[in-house]
């Protein structure tokens, strides 16, 4: 069985991070292996979280891992918390990486334009930092153009992705996705970029009006999840789109639907069949 470490928070309640990555990676078949970076009684979105760092049980846990001879398929690193702590998972990528694991960083610090609470352009640099050690990045938009220095648009052509893509691929990575692509009037989806192949993927599906919370830790454990089960990264995207597309349509269904996140427990059933 594959074994894929994600390394993001844990938001008691709210539907993103750990709570979305563990049940989607396990529902693919892989060994889902945790390490939380932060305590949180809510996602950011909230009014009001509580915010426990967690960063001193980094390099204890993974002392042990190291002893115990632990390897992993693919690492996974979503939101993170603190500076110090980005720097913990370059060494932790030293570490457990190798020329044949999946090494797959989402840089989940910003999203429509602004970023998250707490979080600067301190916070971004170390972010570029860590993209250096990814076989894979995922930022939407809004990360892509803070990482690269590019403007940020809400109405862009296919030629300023591309050139987001140029630029995010220089940082390190092979393969650079920006998620939350529009190209079409009606339809959104990705567009990724093969630096060794020069080769573009785009990928549209129909476009929803309406945004929820998690829905890119939901897109990004699903990638991992269906790469461990052997679909290349492309195909693993398609999948990854149309599966969080499918949880948002059943989520707006849903007349009690909780506003800080989707319902993708009803709907992890169906991704396992896709
Ligand atoms: O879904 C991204 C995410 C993850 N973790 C925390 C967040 C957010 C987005 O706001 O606040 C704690």
């Amino acid at each position: 069985m594959k074994r894929v470490l994600t390394v993001q928070d844990i938001s008691c309640m709210g539907k993103c991070s750990l709570t979305v990555a563990l049940p989607v990676i396990s529902a693919l078949g892989a060994e889902a292996v945790i390490l939380p970076t932060a305590l949180l009684s809510t996602h950011t979105a909230f009014s009001e979280y509580t915010f426990k760092d967690l960063s001193d049980q980094i390099g204890p846990i993974t002392e042990v891992w190291k002893n115990e001879g632990v390897r992993f398929d693919a690492i996974y690193t979503g939101y993170l918390g603190t500076i110090g702590q980005i720097r913990q998972i370059e060494d932790l990528f030293k570490e457990f990486g190798t020329k044949d694991n999946l090494i797959f960083v989402d840089p989940v610090m910003a999203d429509f334009g602004r970023l998250y609470p707490a979080f600067d352009m301190e916070y971004v640099k170390a972010n570029i930092k860590l993209c250096r050690y990814a076989d894979i990045i995922v930022p939407n938009i809004t990360e892509a153009s803070l990482m690269t220095g590019m403007d940020y648009r809400e109405n862009y052509s296919e030629h300023y992705i591309k050139e987001l893509l140029k630029r995010l691929s220089d940082l390190g990575a092979r393969i650079s996705v920006v998620t939350g692509v529009s190209l079409e009037e009606g339809r959104t989806g990705v567009m990724g970029y093969d630096r060794d192949t020069e080769d573009y993927y785009l990928y549209q599906n129909r476009r929803i009006d309406a945004s929820f919370h998690g829905t890119g830790d939901l897109f990004s454990a699903t990638v991992v999840g269906e790469m461990m089960r052997g679909r290349d990264w492309k195909e693993a995207m398609r999948i990854a789109a149309d599966y969080t597309v499918h949880t948002i349509e059943v989520t707006l269904a849903n007349p009690d639907k909780p506003w800080y996140g989707v319902d993708f427990e009803a709907t992890i059933a169906d991704l396992v069949k896709m």
